[in-house]
């Protein structure tokens, strides 16, 4: 049964198809299944395989596009049911999330919030392409302690660091916890621009943050 979700959601993608993606989506919570498992299993490694198809040229900017929104129909019921998952438990702390500046990619961090959020965070999501300072402002506004910062792009990684150097220069660096992921983003790199954190993937941040929070 399960496996037979995750084959139905990986061709939705591959078809371009966001109603059958979002009915996929809702079949498999329906069947029971985590919608973690589903949108590693199932979802993600489609969309992973047609990047690589873009970045060989066999297909383009508007299949991408579509297959994109595809994607997005399937996240936006796999995170409401995770957001569910969340809401009675009580708050580990608060996290400003968003796509850094100059980046539109979405999907990932988007998974990321709801995972969160499923986990106990109240996340405060901005979006994507967050100028730096939006960062600071909306962290201080909600009393944050934790400010993630996506990036999907080799040219906006950049921007991560510019956000530890903007808080460093703000005097607010100590004030917050940094957590950084996306494609591009390593462990290194995120040692490398003074972040506290990286995540791998969605289920990573939880953990990396919980073990920050606690100390
Ligand atoms: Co874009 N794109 N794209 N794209 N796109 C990539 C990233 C690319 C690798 C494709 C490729 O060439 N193989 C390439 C980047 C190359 C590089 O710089 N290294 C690329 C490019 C070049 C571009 C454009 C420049 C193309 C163009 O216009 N010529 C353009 C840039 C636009 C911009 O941002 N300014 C562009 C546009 C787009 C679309 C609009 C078509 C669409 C985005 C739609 C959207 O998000 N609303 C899109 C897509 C879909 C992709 C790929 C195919 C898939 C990304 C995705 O959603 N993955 C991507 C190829 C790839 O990544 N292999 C690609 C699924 C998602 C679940 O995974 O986002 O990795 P991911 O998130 C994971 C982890 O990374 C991690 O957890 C998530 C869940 O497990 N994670 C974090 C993410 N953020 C985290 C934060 C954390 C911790 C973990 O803490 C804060």
């Amino acid at each position: 049964m399960e496996s037979e979700i995750f084959e139905k959601a990986y061709k939705a993608i591959l078809e371009y198809d966001a109603e059958k993606a979002e009915s996929v989506a809702r079949e498999g919570i329906e069947a029971g299944i985590p919608p973690a498992k589903i949108l590693d299993q199932g979802f993600s490694p489609a969309i992973k395989e047609l990047g690589d198809k873009f970045e060989n040229m066999e297909i383009f900017l508007p299949e991408l596009v579509m297959a994109a929104n595809a994607m997005k129909a399937a996240v936006n019921v796999l995170e409401s049911a995770l957001k569910k998952t969340g809401e009675t438990l009580p708050s580990k702390g608060t996290v400003v999330l968003g796509t850094v500046e100059g980046d539109i990619h979405d999907i990932g961090k988007t998974i990321v919030g709801a995972t969160l959020s499923a986990a106990g965070y109240k996340v405060h999501d901005l979006g994507v392409d967050v100028p730096v300072p939006r960062f600071l402002e909306a962290a201080e506004e909600t009393g944050a302690q934790v400010i993630a910062a996506s990036a999907l792009l080799s040219t906006t990684m950049l921007r991560q660091r510019d956000l530890v150097d903007f808080l460093k220069n703000r005097g607010k660096r100590e004030r917050f916890i940094v957590i950084v992921g996306g494609a591009p983003v390593t462990k290194d790199w995120a040692s490398q621009i003074g972040a506290d954190a990286y995540a791998r993937d969605a289920v990573e941040a939880v953990k990396v943050l919980d073990s920050l929070i606690t100390k």
